[in-house]
């Protein structure tokens, strides 16, 4: 993520793959603030053993794009809600990418950032059927976890 105060957002990807047991890292990498970590980070991230790589960022968000431009590994970015322009800003930073460099981007905020974990989930779960079992299971509980009618609030 692009800063510290991202990490609220964030958290919510890191607690689903947790959730899902994916092993994962969350790193502070600031296109704007720290552009040599994103370099040594994104050109050596499919060496150092990373699959998926989950972006977040907000307000001039370039860290999905530069990310994506820099490595072979599939990027989703996650378009964090500023403070100013309440993310659509974020949004439009990372979906627009030029052809020839994907960044696969989520929805603004809390959902996004759960739904890129879950995004990366399927995809490692192509090549790991263990993980692909413990997916479907999150889904069932999820689905179990749908009142069929609504409550009063209590
Ligand atoms: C972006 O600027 C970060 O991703 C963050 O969402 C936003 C604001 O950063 P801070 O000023 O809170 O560090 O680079």
């Amino acid at each position: 993520m692009g800063s510290q105060s991202d990490w609220e957002t964030m958290k919510n990807a890191a607690d689903t793959l947790e959730a899902l047991d994916i092993s994962y890292e969350a790193r502070i990498i600031s296109a704007h603030r720290t552009p040599d970590r994103l370099v040594r980070f994104s050109k050596g991230a499919r060496d150092e053993g990373f699959k998926v790589i989950i972006a977040g960022a907000g307000g001039a968000a370039h860290l999905p794009g530069m990310t994506a431009a820099m490595t072979p590994l599939p990027v989703f970015g996650v378009p964090v809600q500023s403070r100013t322009l309440s993310g659509k800003d974020s949004l439009l930073s990372i979906v627009q990418m030029p052809a020839g460099i994907p960044v696969g981007t989520l929805a603004i905020g809390k959902a996004g950032a759960v739904n890129a974990a879950l995004l990366a989930a399927a995809v490692l779960a192509l090549m790991d059927d263990d993980l692909a079992v413990r997916l479907d299971e999150w889904r069932e509980r999820q689905t179990d976890s749908v009142a069929e009618y609504p409550m009063d609030e209590i």
